[in-house]
């Protein structure tokens, strides 16, 4: 027996009104792309107990977005794996890939937001290089585990849920890059991976997370003070290489190696992680100062973790012509300073960065 016409035609209705319902829900929801790197969040292990001792950077994007299929619920979400590795491993070159790739797509009125999933080591590195050098206002969100995929309550999937929820709230635009984790939202320039294991890891110990989030929802309480994203002065579409900075760390009874070793290898700057406030040790200032007569760029920062180095405080950064790094970390201090080399070699203009960014 034939369909009947009319049952026929009422069939088609109801089809053309559930897609019509579909394609108004789909537009509705942000346009979310995941930029995956690697890590832990992509890490497996060899039992649902293995939470360390995995292997990091095995899983690939598309299997990431399937295994929280509730994502799909609250963005339409792509995803791109960018390259795949353990972050410690993660070199300058991988940097500026995906920092263009972000404003390649960023620069699109289709992309409402990016997430990057990418291992927790450098997670706080490759956010403080975005916050400076991604050029939109829109929502840029760093993401990790601190458990393999593969672990008994891994917290990749609710991180990543979490993350594409950020990315595709307009309200956390403007932000600059945001790293969330442990349903806490932080602000690139000073989180820091606090704990070598626990889930827990990432805090902004004395200057505050900006949020959490609570049942997928974004709370925002603070917004940051220094510049980022649209409003600096560094332009990637001008660089295919960053300068070699490195850091020279201090410690009891520390002399000179380190520091010679590092300008003899062509070190363009040097970050010194000293003790306390910024201190010189007698036995390292002489190297320092060497480095700076050739030229190399010297930027006091501490190894403490918290509060500011004061300028001409524990050296006479005026007389040496160095740099302070204000409250950056020695490893973020790198980073502006890396970017700072790529515009001026004048400790003038670089100190000006350091109390701008
Ligand atoms: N090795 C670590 C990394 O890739 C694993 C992780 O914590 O993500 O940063």
């Amino acid at each position: 027996m034939l369909f009947p016409r009319s049952a026929h035609a009422a069939l088609c209705g109801v089809l053309f009104l559930f897609a019509a319902a579909v394609q108004a829900q789909t537009a509705k929801l942000p346009n979310v792309t995941i930029l995956a790197t690697g890590g832990t969040i992509a890490g497996t292990g060899a039992s649902s107990t293995t939470t360390v001792g995995y292997t990091a950077a095995t899983v690939g994007v598309q299997s990431l977005i399937a295994a929280v299929p509730e994502i799909t619920k609250v963005a339409n979400v792509t995803g791109e794996q960018v390259f795949q590795i353990a972050s410690e491993n993660i070199s300058d070159a991988q940097w500026l890939q995906l920092a263009n790739r972000v404003n390649v797509l960023l620069a699109q009125s289709s992309v409402d937001g990016i997430v990057i999933t990418h291992g927790t080591d450098t997670l706080e590195e490759t956010a403080y290089f975005l916050n400076l050098v991604v050029k939109s206002k829109k929502p840029v969100v760093v993401v990790g585990s601190m458990r393999p995929s593969t672990a008994l309550s891994a917290d990749g999937p609710i991180n990543l849920y979490n993350a594409v929820r950020l990315a595709g709230t307009p309200e956390a635009a403007g932000r600059g890059v945001l790293v969330a984790m442990n349903d806490q939202i932080h602000a690139a320039r000073d989180v820091t991976k606090a704990n070598t294991t626990t889930a827990d890891t990432f805090r902004t110990t004395e200057l505050g997370m900006i949020g959490y989030i609570q049942g997928g929802k974004p709370f925002f309480y603070r917004d940051v003070t220094r510049k980022h994203t649209v409003d600096t002065e560094f332009d990637l579409a001008k660089l295919d290489a960053l300068p070699q900075v490195d850091v020279a760390y201090a410690y009891a009874n520390v002399g000179d190696v380190a520091v010679n070793a590092l300008v003899a290898a062509g070190a363009k700057g040097l970050v010194h992680a000293g003790v306390g406030n910024g201190s010189l040790p007698a036995k390292t200032k002489p190297a320092l100062v060497a480095a700076r007569a050739k030229g190399v760029i010297v930027v006091r920062a501490s190894r403490v973790g918290q509060g500011i180095v004061a300028r001409n405080g524990e050296a006479n950064d005026d007389q040496l012509d160095f740099v302070v790094a204000d409250t950056l970390s020695p490893q973020k201090a790198r980073i502006l300073l890396m970017l700072a080399l790529t515009k001026t070699t004048s400790t003038k203009e670089i100190q000006r960065m350091f109390y701008t960014y």
